[in-house]
């Protein structure tokens, strides 16, 4: 029999259904709360346990055949790097195909080897095969716990993560706001334009090889990309994320040669500063520090796109400049407010279950509230090819 999806009385159709279980909404302010006792929470030292690379095409390899080198400048006082340059050959990657969190998903399932216990490790290759427990409790994109450290000190962006809690592991994957998706849409060719400096940077500081040259005549695409795959724990959690690196400069000091550029305007006044660190450093901390990267690489640029001069970031020193200016953010709050907003997820998100997911709302300065979402969602995002075999 047909099933109508146009009468009045047919409740199937709304899949939302707003969460009216215990679990009151999480505060975000005031940020006093999340001071604790001052001290920093338990973060273990992220380490990699692989990589991922994907090409011109989006595909997914297991490998680091994406990753660059950087070639640094004769001059980082002293240069001339036009951001503009090629913005009509730009290759864009193709933004109206969510990827979820697959890639994620593909390396996981390519590595299985890795999350095995020391007891598993002993079974056969067929039992082995069979064992789907991660022994993790979260896996996301890096991006997305860049978001939630600053969630406390954003005061413009919002965010919406989705959560599946799957065979003892919480999934988290973000989605775009209505806010982000206007945004994407209304956006001028001027910041499109602006938008392509970033990747043009890039592109003028990297080589493919360690002793190659940058090929700043050929088309910047924001395609291809090389991910760290890292292990950590934030107190009781054990977190598994994957970030884009930009590139890997085999002359650093550090045991992590990794590092993140990063284009700003120049800095004029003390205003410009002072909003510099109150509202870009601490996305560039968070980003950076989450995987352990110690240098961000920042190109100085005017107002045309040209950029003038570089210079090295230490991350661990960019919280001392928080501290410094009147009301700057504090990396004990974001740490901390993270800690307890992974612990309200698994207070909440207690059906084990791959089709079943929590949605959590956030726009600032308000509180997070959380929605069940019904199975066949859109905000549905563990695909049966990983959940089929499970
Ligand atoms: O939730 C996320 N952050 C997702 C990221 C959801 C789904 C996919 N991805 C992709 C990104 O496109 C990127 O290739 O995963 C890759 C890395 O993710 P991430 O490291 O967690 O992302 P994030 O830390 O937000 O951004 C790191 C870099 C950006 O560098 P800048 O300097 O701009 O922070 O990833 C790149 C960009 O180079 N990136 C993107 N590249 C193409 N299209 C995009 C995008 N929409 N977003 C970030
Ligand atoms: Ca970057």
């Amino acid at each position: 029999m047909k099933r109508s999806y146009g009468g009045v009385d047919d409740s199937s159709r709304d899949n939302k259904i707003k969460y009216a279980r215990t679990e009151p909404a999480l505060k975000t302010r005031p940020v006093a709360v999340f001071k604790g006792d001052g001290n920093f929470p338990y973060f273990r030292q992220p380490t990699e346990i692989g990589s991922l690379s994907l090409d011109i095409k989006r595909n997914f390899h297991n490998d680091r055949s994406m990753l660059k080198h950087y070639v640094p400048p004769n001059d980082i006082h002293k240069v001339r790097f036009d951001l503009t340059k090629g913005y009509h050959n730009f290759i864009e990657k193709d933004e109206t195909f969510k990827e979820y969190i697959n890639d994620i998903l593909k390396w996981i399932n390519c590595n299985r080897d890795k999350f095995l216990l020391e007891e598993e490790k002993k079974k056969s290759v067929e039992e082995k095969n069979q064992i789907r427990n991660l022994h993790t409790d979260f896996v996301c994109w890096r991006g997305l716990l860049t978001k939630l450290l600053c969630t406390p000190f954003e005061n413009r962006e919002g965010w919406l993560i989705a959560v599946t809690l799957y065979q003892g592991t919480h999934y988290l994957c973000e989605f775009d706001t209505e806010s982000r998706k206007r945004q994407k849409q209304e956006m001028s060719e001027r910041q499109k334009e602006m938008a392509y400096w970033g990747w043009k940077f890039e592109q003028y500081v990297t080589a493919d090889k360690p002793d190659g040259l940058p090929k700043t005549d050929e088309p910047v695409n924001n395609c291809e990309a090389f991910c760290t795959v890292v292990r950590s724990r934030l107190e009781k959690h054990s977190l598994l994320f994957s970030g884009e690196v930009d590139a890997i400069d085999l002359q650093a000091k550090e045991p992590c040669k990794y590092v993140e550029f990063k284009t700003t305007r120049q800095l004029d006044s003390y205003r410009q500063e002072r909003n510099f660190i109150k509202f870009k450093l601490i996305k560039w901390w968070a980003q950076s520090f989450l995987v352990g990267i110690p240098t961000i690489i920042c190109g100085y640029r005017d107002d045309g796109g040209v950029v003038r001069s570089l210079e090295k970031i230490e991350t661990l020193k960019i919280p001392q400049r928080a501290k410094d200016e009147r009301d700057g953010w504090d990396p004990v709050v974001c740490f901390n407010f993270l800690d307890k907003f992974l612990s309200h997820v698994k207070r909440t998100c207690t059906k084990d279950d791959s089709k079943t997911v929590y949605l959590f709302e956030w726009t600032p300065p308000g509180d997070i509230t959380c929605s069940l979402q019904n199975p066949g969602s859109e905000f549905q995002f563990l695909p049966t090819w990983y959940t089929e075999n499970g």
